[in-house]
């Protein structure tokens, strides 16, 4: 049963966004014309919200609306409202940081839990166009310096511990959407739960595998703890290939409802172990065995690029920004404090490489033997290449959860990937 809904609270249907509109003038003034004249379609694409494409003949919004339920499953998952909330809110803390980089905020109307925001209609999903085979040859890059100046914005890197922790509280109400992350992701896919799914029967030993692994059990949960323990910085908290919007020429990433203070390395290993799963999945695609080793060995180059993009605007900043109470300023002024600082700034970089590591490991097994699967996967119709493929992401997932510290670089995460796949290709 849906969980009842505040006052002034409606589901905005078609012609309930147009009256919506209609009376915010700046939205109205941004559309232009009279509301008869703008075109709305649904254009809802993630799990839990309903989302709207608005134009009228001076420009568009785009609109979205939390549902007292999670969209893909109906009533029967009931859904605090308050996403939209914290969505908003993350936009108010990074959006002068990240400016380009995620889309304009316009409009938030607290009793619809309504957003109103920049339309981007030449963009698509970036998830959508890595199964077409596209690349887009900034985007990767782009998206990791989304996450390394949102992330260290809002920590105490570059802020007092004064200005952090009032933020800090106020994500850490964010509890329908961490409680989804805790269940989906860090205890979900190793138990059984009526949520789970996956490639049956082709995978039911592999999941039982996965459900008797203790060793694997126990890392995961050492993550889980991580993340809801390591108040580090504002994360995305859902960074995955399909919460980034791109063209040609330009990248956005969306859908920051899951923010919340927590440890860099999730927003990271999220990324990259969707960037593996785009690998993974690609041969069960259209295509030559040509296009897609390109396809494959263009996405495994990228887990490289954007290590490394993270590390370069993360670090300029650490080094240029000296205002927070992590790694004050006065700690640091002669030759051998700088040496030093330097020396502890490789000790963080390789700890949040561990991290990383480790959460993209924990994304690849959900998005397979979990509630939540992903694209890449599931739009191979042919159930046995589908499992196969799926089997070996889950090999190398199993080795980033528990064994993070085997890849002391991404080329070597890069190189055991290629070879987990072109070996099982020649076996
Ligand atoms: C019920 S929500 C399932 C998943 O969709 C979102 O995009 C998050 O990834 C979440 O885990
Ligand atoms: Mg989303």
């Amino acid at each position: 049963m849906a969980l009842p809904v505040p006052n002034g609270y409606e589901p905005l249907d078609e012609s309930g966004v147009r009256r919506w509109l209609a009376t915010a003038p700046s939205l109205a003034a941004r559309l232009g014309g009279r509301p008869d004249d703008w075109r709305i379609s649904e254009i809802s694409d993630g799990n839990l919200n309903v989302v709207y494409a608005v134009t009228g003949p001076a420009g568009g919004v785009c609109v979205k609306q939390s549902l007292p339920y999670v969209r893909v499953a109906g009533e029967s998952w009931p859904m605090p409202l308050d996403r939209t909330y914290f969505e908003q809110l993350h936009f108010g803390a990074t959006g002068a940081h990240v400016d380009g980089l995620a889309p304009r905020l316009y409009h938030y109307d607290p009793q619809r839990y309504a957003i109103a925001m920049e339309l981007l209609p030449t963009h698509q999903i970036l998830r959508r166009g890595l199964v077409d085979g596209r690349r887009y040859p900034q985007a990767v890059a782009r998206v990791a310096e989304f996450a390394a100046r949102s992330t260290f914005a809002t920590s105490v890197f570059a802020q007092p511990f004064e200005q952090v922790n009032p933020r800090l509280a106020a994500f850490a109400g964010n509890l329908a959407l961490t409680r989804i992350t805790v269940d989906l992701i860090f205890t979900h896919p190793y138990v059984v739960n009526e949520r789970n799914r996956w490639t049956a029967p082709q995978l039911d030993a592999t999941v039982r595998g996965i459900r008797d692994d203790a060793t694997l059990k126990a890392a995961a949960a050492r993550l889980g703890h991580r993340f809801l323990t390591k108040h580090e910085a504002l994360l995305h908290g859902d960074l995955h290939t399909g919460s980034v919007m791109v063209n040609d020429t330009d990248t956005r990433v969306i859908d920051a409802e899951f923010a919340i203070y927590g440890p860099i390395g999730f927003d990271l290993g999220l990324f990259i172990g969707n960037l593996l799963t785009a690998y993974f999945s690609f041969p069960g695609h259209a295509g030559t065995t040509d296009a897609q080793s390109a396809h494959g060995e263009w996405l495994l180059g990228e887990l490289e690029v954007f290590w490394q993009t993270f590390r370069r605007h993360f670090e300029t900043q650490w080094r240029a920004v000296r205002a927070g109470d992590g790694f004050p300023s006065a700690l640091f002024s002669s030759n051998a404090d700088e040496q030093a600082f330097a020396l502890e700034r490789e000790r963080w970089f390789d700890e949040l490489r561990l991290d990383t590591l480790g959460f993209a490991g924990a994304e690849i097994i959900r998005r397979i033997v979990g509630f939540a699967h992903n694209l890449e996967f599931e739009s191979i119709a042919d159930a046995v290449v589908r499992a196969r493929l799926e089997r070996r992401a889950l090999g190398l997932a199993r080795r980033l959860v528990v064994a993070p510290s085997e890849f002391r670089d991404f080329g070597v995460l890069a190189a055991s990937a290629r070879q987990l796949a072109t070996a099982a290709e020649t076996a």
